[in-house]
Formats: structure tokens, sequence, C-alpha cells
């Protein structure tokens, strides 16, 4: 069936893959990728499919909303995923209107644009999807807590299942809405209004909540991305407090794949919580990073372990993530494909073996270039 899709934010980190996996996947469909070219923003992501025909690329930003109302009319647009965003903590520690310009403004421009096309046509809303990417952070945080006797769930995936079984705390798709740092304030707000687009002008929508990816292609200002840079140069991994906050870890094309079969298949106004039962406190992840990468570029063991530098703490650091994505599993099948033990090693891989991308990135080069 030949489709217009629009996806947002598709230069950077998870967008990029999403892109990658509809270009690939669906040659029927015009793929659009809108992307303001942030310092997020990176054309080297998408070099292998720069030149496929069914694939644009248009600098735009998702606030400006007269142009949002052209591109979706022009090019017809019948899907529309939003990636585009401002996606970093710290950075919104410091620049909090950033975000709610861009997570706020800019995801109410593209509502409305959507709106005004779609329901100027015969068909309307038919056929029709606006599907909203957001983040288990909008919950808010959760204890660390499990039954005397047992063992912290965080050293490896475990089943949901065994998982379950320690009876924690998890976040689920009814979690009431608690974000405590300005980018999951921003976040939390654009994903009410996408419900009230639905609610208020039954435009077709769909939310869903993911853990923190990893994978390839991440701006080295995240924790791995950062850290393995850091434990390549000899340098510092400053570790934010005791390193005790734990963060629920995916794959990044474990998320583009599950992206894509909500897209098609998912329930419209309901909302999917995507997890791979997969809890790390983060000083625990930290000895794995780094034992991974010196065994890989020849280091002897041990030989990284004196750059873990205890900082002072993230103001408002959530203590510890954890998402129950077992509705995705029941309802539509999905599984995150690779254990994170594979995951890691293929990440640490990647970027050994790609250090212009880095590199590219920390001269500023790639700025330079698009
Ligand atoms: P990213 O920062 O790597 O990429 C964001 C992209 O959006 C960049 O290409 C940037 O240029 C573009 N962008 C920013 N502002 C824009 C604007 N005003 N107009 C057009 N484009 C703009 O982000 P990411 O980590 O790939 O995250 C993508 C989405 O997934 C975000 O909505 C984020 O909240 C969500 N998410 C991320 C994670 C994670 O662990 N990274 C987890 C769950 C959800
Ligand atoms: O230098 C660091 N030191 C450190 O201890 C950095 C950058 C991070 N940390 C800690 C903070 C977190 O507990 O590591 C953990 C992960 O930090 P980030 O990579 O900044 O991710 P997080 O704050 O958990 O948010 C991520 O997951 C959810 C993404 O950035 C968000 O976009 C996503 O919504």
């Amino acid at each position: 069936m030949k489709r217009n899709i629009l996806i947002t934010g598709g230069a950077g980190f998870i967008g990029s893959h999403v892109v990658r996996l509809f270009v690939n996947k669906y040659p029927d469909y015009n793929i659009y990728n809108v992307d303001m070219l942030t310092y997020a923003g990176n054309l080297d992501n998408l070099k292998d499919v720069a030149n496929r025909p069914n694939y644009t690329f248009i600098r735009a930003d998702i606030a400006d909303l007269d142009k949002m109302r052209r591109v979706i009319r022009e090019n017809c647009i019948d899907g529309i995923i939003n990636l585009a965003a401002e996606s970093h903590v710290d950075r919104s520690i410091a620049d909090p209107f950033t975000f709610a310009r861009t997570n706020v403004m800019g995801t109410l421009s593209l509502l409305q644009a959507a709106r005004e096309y779609w329901e100027s046509l015969d068909e309307r809303y038919e056929g029709k999807i606006f599907y909203h990417i957001s983040t288990d952070e909008v919950y808010g945080a959760l204890e660390v807590t499990h039954p005397e006797g047992t063992e912290a769930p965080f050293t490896t995936r475990a089943s949901a299942d065994a998982h379950m079984a320690y009876g924690t705390d998890f976040f689920v798709e009814t979690t009431k809405y608690a974000p405590h740092s300005p980018y999951s304030a921003s976040k939390a707000s654009s994903d009410h209004f996408v419900r009230a687009y639905h609610d208020t002008y039954g435009m077709p929508t769909i939310v869903t909540n993911c853990s923190n990816n990893y994978g390839p292609n991440q701006f080295p200002e995240k924790l791995i991305p950062l850290f393995i840079t850091n434990i390549c140069q000899g340098k510092s991994l400053p570790v934010y407090g005791k390193g005790e906050n734990v963060r629920d870890w995916l794959y990044v094309e474990d998320h583009a794949r599950a992206i894509d079969l909500i897209f098609h298949k998912g329930k419209i106004a309901d909302t999917y919580n995507i997890g791979g039962f997969n809890e790390w406190k983060n000083i625990d992840l930290i000895k794995v990073l780094i034992r991974t990468v010196d065994r890989l570029i020849g280091n002897p063991e041990g030989h990284s372990d004196h750059l873990i530098t205890y900082i002072t703490d993230r103001p408002g650091h959530d203590l510890r993530y954890a998402i129950d994505s077992r509705k995705l599993q029941s309802e539509l099948g999905w599984e995150p494909s690779l254990q994170f033990e594979e995951g890691i090693e293929k990440t640490v891989r990647w970027y050994l073996d790609n250090p212009e991308w880095t590199e590219n990135i920390i001269s500023g080069r790639y700025r330079q270039d698009q």
C-alpha cells in the first residue's frame, strides 16, 4: 500500500534507526524526515539511506506551524511519528525554555497542522495516525525495593515473570504522571496535548512510553556513549552521586521494531509501555562498560577502573525507572531481541569501529557539513 509518512527528529539517535527501518522495509511508503538539525541532529546517521527514492529530508522546525501546515498538505501526509524533541535531562536543567518550545509547542504545532489538513479531506481521519514517542520519565521515579533475601533484579535481563516475581513497583500504562525534571515535564505536557487532540477532535493518536535506549549513533552526552568515548581516551568517568540510580535499558533497534509494530497494529487512542525488563544500577553498568571496552581494545582487565570519579549528583535525580511492558508483549507479541550483554558488545564495537563519527561531533565538523 502507498503511504506518505512524516517522521520527525529522524536525524537524531532513535529517529535515525526508525527512518532506516521504514525506508528499507517499506519501499512503497514515501518517508519524509523533518528535522531542524539542532546540535543533536546529524545527517551522518542516515548516509546509507540518503539517496533512496522513497526518502526525503526536510530541514524544518516542528514549532513552525506554517511550515508544518505546508509540509503535511503538500506531501499528503497520512501518518506521523513524532520523535523530534530536546532529549537530554542535564540540558533541560540548564535551559528549560528550549524544552518547552520544542517538546510542547512543537508537538502542538504538528497536531494542529495535521488536524487542519486531515479535517479538510472527505475521509477526514480515516486511515490516519498521529503516533507520539514519549518516555518513562513522565511517570516520575520508583523506589529501589525488593523482598528481603532476594537479589536485586538488575544484574541481567530476566524474563518478565521472573522480574515481576520480585514484587517491586513498575511503571504501567495507568501510572499517574509525576514528572520531576524540566525535560520530563515538557514530555508529559506534550503527551497530554496528544491525548487532548484525540478526546476533543477525534484525531487517531497513539502514545508510547519507552525506557532508556542505547546503541549506535547516540549523542556522546548520554551515559553510555559518553563513557565509552572517555574510556577510550583515558578520561575520567563522571558518576553522579553514588552511582546507585537504576535505569531500564533497551537496545535502540528493539525500540524501532516496537514503533513499527505499534504504528501498524496498535490500538488507536491507546498507550503502550516499551521496555526490556533490563534494570541496571548505574555503577554496575559502568563496570560492564569498562570491562567490555578494555577487553576489545586490548587493555588488561581493571586497566580503566581508576577513571571512575564520583561527582555531585544531578539535581532532582530520579532514583529508579522500570517499565512493565507486558501489555505490548501480550497484545502485539513484541519481545526485545537482544540480551543486554550482546547489545552492549554490539554498541561498544560500533563506537570503536566508527571513531570518525564521534570525532566529527567532538570537533564540531558534523555541523559544518550540513
Ligand atoms: P535526540 O536528541 O538524539 O534527537 C532529537 C532529534 O530531534 C534531533 O535530530 C534534533 O535535531 C531534532 N529536533 C530537536 N528539536 C527540533 C525541532 N524543534 N524541530 C525539528 N527537529 C528537532 O533524541 P533521541 O534520544 O533520539 O530521542 C527521540 C525521542 O524519543 C524523543 O522524543 C525522546 O523524548 C524520546 N525518548 C528517548 C529515549 C532515550 O533513551 N534516548 C527514551 C525514551 C523516549
Ligand atoms: O555523566 C553522566 N553521569 C551519570 O552518572 C551522565 C550523562 C549520566 N549519569 C547518570 C544519570 C542517569 O541516572 O546515568 C543515568 C543515565 O543518564 P542519561 O544518559 O543522561 O539518561 P537519563 O537521564 O536516564 O534519560 C534518558 O532516558 C530517558 C534519555 O536521555 C531521555 O531522553 C529518555 O527519555
